[in-house]
């Protein structure tokens, strides 16, 4: 049974992405054949002369970048490259991993090339709208939930002419009825094997970070967030999983140490990005056996803090295993709407000396910002940056609110992910849902000069403001105003 693996991606988000590096790990050890497709160097027409839209502050230079590693790739469109694929592997099984953001160019490309095989879809997407899938006729199964133990037995099932109705977090089509099976328990995350990276391109490995480059990509120890935040699918998650057990689960930390010493061994990682989605969930008896393990190892890794759980305990733990950099949410400067609309409850002070412990121990920190929340005001969005000033952070990232699928946002102002062509609104048209009490155009001003808002002198802030607008002059003075904010 040969099962065709398939990443939907932006053209050079790198970084191998854990639930499909851990399905190719389970396949393989089962004994069937793996093969991935991966939109990631997919180097397309459109894609080279899009701008990568690098944030200033995240980067130092480095002797070589990304772009050098790709200039000599060949421009191709993703259905001469998706349909070389199918010619040479030849699937009996098409698996692909999918958020919401990228489920309509999956179907796009599967009308382009038809593929003569099963295709299954599982992740986020078809965990929270299975139907939204299922009602698409390219898509025969999907995967509620974890993958590893379905898509074993599914493509036992296949291969053998067996009967897959009773297969536990599946989904699948009789006669024109959609049908979702029931959840199985959620797996001990320790009897995994590693994930397997040898799929993938190994140019996903490459880690520029203050000025070196490192080898290295995303690891994960725990499944799932106990958090209720509005703009998170986590909630989402957590009800459609009900009956899987605890929804915040993790592994031991003999495992991560024995996982990340092979990735080490085996690809030479040294840096990684914890993509878990807050490391200071874990208690502090948790983090010290970590350290413990992990302290060997000598790597160095990036991962996400929440600010009321960090203390200089569990951050000296932090630092003592390697951690370089520490992402924190913030979400929005104003304590009201970070509290009444996002349902994140630690003030700004707390905020404050979490930064400060972090940075106090040597921790490189950067933000997680939020614009065109509901009810927010420019004056708002001021308050966000001006607290990213007080904070002093190397660099600060900011999207404009979008509200996925299933979250609290979504169904509290019932907006629909589907635009009345019945395509996925994507997130560069996030400011259309239009919360705030500011125009859209107006949010996208303020999110593609946020950075310069930040960086540059207050002097400077009207000629920023003319930089907000759209037009080529506008455009232009932003690109100056972006180069001085470099050299500052
Ligand atoms: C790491 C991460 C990233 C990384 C890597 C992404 C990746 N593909 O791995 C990066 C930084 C690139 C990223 C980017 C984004 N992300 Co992100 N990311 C995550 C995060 C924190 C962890 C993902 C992970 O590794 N999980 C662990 C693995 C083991 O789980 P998994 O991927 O779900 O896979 C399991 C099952 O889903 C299933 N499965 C998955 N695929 C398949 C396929 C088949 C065939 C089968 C059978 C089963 C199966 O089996 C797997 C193993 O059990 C999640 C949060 C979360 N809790 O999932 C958000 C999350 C996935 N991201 C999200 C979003 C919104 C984004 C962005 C759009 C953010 C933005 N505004 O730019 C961008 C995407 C756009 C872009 N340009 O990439 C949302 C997705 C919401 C949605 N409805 O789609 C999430 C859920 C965050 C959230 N809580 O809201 N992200
Ligand atoms: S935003 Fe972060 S803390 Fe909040 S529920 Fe989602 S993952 Fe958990």
């Amino acid at each position: 049974m040969r099962i065709l693996l398939v990443h939907p991606n932006n053209y050079l988000n790198i970084g191998i992405p854990t639930g499909l590096a851990t399905l190719a790990a389970v396949l393989k050890q089962r004994g069937l054949v793996v093969d991935l497709f991966d939109f990631t160097f997919v180097k397309t027409a459109s894609s080279v002369k899009r701008p990568l839209n690098v944030n200033p502050g995240i980067y130092l230079p480095t002797v070589y970048t990304l772009e050098d590693l790709v200039v000599d790739d060949p421009v191709q469109s993703l259905a001469e490259a998706f349909s070389a694929k199918l010619k040479a592997f030849k699937p009996d099984l098409i698996a692909i991993s999918a958020m919401t953001s990228y489920f309509d160019e999956v179907i796009d490309l599967l009308r382009q090339v038809p593929p003569r095989c099963p295709v299954i879809v599982g992740g986020v997407h078809s965990t929270i709208c299975p139907k939204d899938v299922l009602l698409k006729k390219e898509i025969d199964f999907i995967c509620v939930g974890e993958g590893e133990e379905l898509l074993v037995e599914l493509s036992y099932c296949l291969a053998k002419g067996g009967n897959f109705t009773e297969l536990e977090n599946l989904g699948y089509k009789k006669n024109g009825r959609i049908f979702i099976n029931r959840c199985r328990p959620f797996i001990d995350l320790n009897i995994l094997p590693e994930p397997d990276w040898s799929l993938f391109d190994q140019r996903h490995l490459f880690r520029p970070f203050m000025g070196r480059v490192y080898r290295g990509s995303f690891y994960t120890m725990s499944r799932g967030c106990p958090g209720q935040c509005t703009y998170c699918v986590n909630g989402a998650m957590r009800e459609a999983l009900k009956d899987c057990g605890r929804y915040f689960r993790f592994q031991s930390p003999a495992t991560t140490a024995r996982q990340l010493g092979y990735l080490k061994e085996h690809y030479g990682a040294t840096w990684f990005k914890f993509a878990d989605d807050s490391i200071m969930l874990f208690n502090e008896q948790y983090l010290e056996e970590l350290a413990e393990r992990l302290e060997p190892l000598s790597i160095q890794f990036g991962c996400s803090v929440r600010p009321e759980t960090t203390t200089e305990r569990k951050v000296k733990l932090l630092k003592r295993m390697g951690c370089v950099a520490a992402s924190v949410g913030i979400e929005s400067g104003n304590e009201a709407l970070r509290k009444r609309v996002l349902n994140r409850y630690m003030s700004n002070q707390k905020i404050k000396q979490a930064v400060e412990i972090l940075k106090n121990a040597g921790i490189r920190v950067s933000t997680f910002n939020m614009i065109g929340l509901p009810g927010e005001t420019r004056k708002n969005v001021f308050e966000t940056i001006s607290l990213n000033k007080k904070l002093k952070v190397e660099a600060a990232n900011v999207y404009i609110v979008y509200p996925y699928p299933g979250t609290v946002l979504s169904w509290q102002y019932k907006t629909k992910f589907r635009d009345a062509t019945g395509k996925i609104i994507p997130v560069s048209r996030a400011s259309s849902f239009a919360f705030s009490t500011m125009s859209p155009t107006e949010v996208e001003g303020l999110l593609a000069t946020f950075d310069l808002y930040l960086r540059l002198p207050e002097k400077k802030w009207p000629q920023i403001r003319k930089a907000e607008g759209s037009c080529s002059a506008a455009i232009r003075l932003r690109q100056q105003l972006y180069e001085q904010a470099v050299n500052i």
